[in-house]
């Protein structure tokens, strides 16, 4: 006797081809695409989705996460300080208290229950897609990403002529880190200077991410590290509070943006 069900191999290849392809229907247009899967763009996606907004997400590894696995040097404890252990709450993930106001928990834990979290509200994710370029409306707002396989840009030359597609949006989010990659792309083009993240000042940089999180430019939002990365703020070390209160920041001003245009 069997143990699974009987199917054939291209009821199978039927099933992925016609599920995914329903949800690329979905996802061409949108309310906000968030690009970067790492805490920041996580928790805005989490928080935006939750309330009944359409959300992308775009990331170009095969895993979401970002730099939340790992808690610097290589070593999976997280920290966070006051008093952004509230969100770790939230998200039902267990941590110690180090010191007053200094949380530590595991990456492993801490990024896969984000990660569930972001899914379970509704989060259409798109893994192993790279950002590419922005669509561009009148007066240069940004209304959407040109996006490809991220494998295509490891292709040799001659077979690497793929074109991309692209997803319209109302609002796009910057979560790509360090890379700011959309910003990078505004400031290729003239639209936006792109400073790039001064020294290392923990204590500085995570108040100023969050000060800072907001719109930087028509149509596109940036959170987390982008926020460092586009005015020139200190780099942050390997601490996350700032990280989940931008993203939740970003969200915020995403939605009062959307009921303004409603
Ligand atoms: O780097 P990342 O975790 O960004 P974040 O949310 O958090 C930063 C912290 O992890 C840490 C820190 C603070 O403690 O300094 O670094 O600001 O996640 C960025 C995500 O964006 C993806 C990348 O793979 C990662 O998962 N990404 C970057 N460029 C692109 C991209 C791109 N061009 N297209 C799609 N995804």
């Amino acid at each position: 006797m069997p143990i699974f069900e009987k199917s054939s191999e291209s009821s199978v290849t039927r099933a992925i081809v016609s599920e995914f392809t329903k949800e690329m229907d979905d996802v061409a247009d949108t309310d906000v695409v968030v690009v970067g899967g790492g805490p920041s763009g996580l928790v805005a996606a989490h928080d935006l989705a939750r309330d009944g907004i359409r959300v992308v997400m775009v990331e170009k590894n095969n895993y979401l996460g970002g730099g939340f696995w790992m808690g610097g040097f290589l070593m999976n404890s997280v920290t966070v300080r006051a008093p952004a252990q509230k969100m770790l709450d939230e998200f039902g993930i267990r941590y110690v208290e180090r010191e007053k106001g200094l949380f530590v928990t595991s990456g492993p834990l801490a990024c896969s229950k984000l990660i569930a979290a972001t899914c379970e509200a509704g989060v259409k994710v798109l893994n192993m897609v790279s950002f590419d370029d922005v669509i561009l409306r009148d007066e240069n707002r940004v209304a959407g990403v040109v996006v490809n396989w991220s494998p295509v840009s490891y292709l040799p030359r001659p077979v690497a002529c793929v074109d991309p597609i692209c997803l319209e949006s109302k609002i796009v989010i910057d979560a790509t880190g360090h890379d700011a990659s959309i910003v990078s792309k505004l400031s290729e083009r003239g639209v936006l200077e792109l400073t790039g993240c001064g020294g290392m000042w923990i204590e500085r940089s995570e108040d100023s991410v969050v000060e800072r999180t907001g719109f930087v430019h028509a149509g596109l939002l940036v959170v987390g590290m982008s926020v460092s990365a586009a005015y020139g703020l200190p780099r942050m070390g390997p601490t996350f509070g700032s990280m989940l209160l931008s993203g939740r920041k970003g969200a915020e001003l995403a939605k009062k943006s959307l009921q303004s245009r409603a």
